[in-house]
């Protein structure tokens, strides 16, 4: 059997967030960081006898796989499934503002857009160690350690996720997570995460 995931390609450059996430953190971050992921989780399905068909269908039943792959799917897929998502969140004509029926919802919430940003950086800021920030299609925030993400809890897609582990920033940013976060939201691509809030993948 060959390999079963790989490697997404970005819909941009590696250098086309540099106005705020540089190349060289960008390149790192997916060929060798996602990379890695990638291998170890088909590693650990080749030895296994597990259906690794659909990788949201295999996170929601993680804590019910075989002792001997469990920590691998949990880490490796997670890891798959998160970065993933993350470079799809962001886009060089990123940064502007939710509208529609997203905005709305996300008004309704949170009081403002501002509102919003404040309550999802200072969860990204929490993070004790490596984690994730995501933004539930419930319009809740949780946050998750290391590769883990809601669907291994039973919860549905975010809607969008944040990386807060050092290796996403570090390069650039040193140990000033708040300024990472910060500039982050000027690559967030709002029309993708309102495409997704109208038509749920999941
Ligand atoms: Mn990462």
């Amino acid at each position: 059997m060959g390999q079963k995931f790989e490697l997404p390609e970005l819909n941009y450059d590696y250098g086309a967030l540099s106005d705020h996430i540089s190349a060289d953190i960008m390149k790192l971050h997916h060929s060798k960081h996602h990379q890695t992921y990638v291998d170890k989780l088909n590693a650990a399905i080749e030895q296994s006898n597990v259906d690794g068909d659909s990788l949201v269908s295999l996170l929601g039943q993680v804590s019910s796989l075989p002792e001997s792959i469990q920590a691998a799917v949990r880490n490796n897929g997670g890891g798959h499934y998160n970065h993933s998502r993350f470079w799809q969140w962001m886009s060089p004509d990123g940064g502007s503002q939710p509208s529609g029926e997203l905005g709305r919802a996300i008004d309704q919430a949170f009081g403002s857009y501002q509102g919003f940003v404040d309550k999802f950086s200072q969860e990204a800021l929490g993070v004790f160690g490596s984690g994730w920030v995501w933004l539930q299609p419930d319009m809740t925030i949780v946050t998750t350690p290391n590769q883990d993400n809601p669907l291994m809890s039973g919860g549905a897609e975010p809607l969008l996720g944040l990386d807060v582990w050092e290796h996403a920033y570090y390069l650039d940013y040193k140990n000033k997570r708040d300024d990472y976060v910060a500039a982050w939201w000027n690559v967030v691509d709002w029309q993708r995460v309102e495409q997704e809030f109208r038509q749920p993948t999941a």
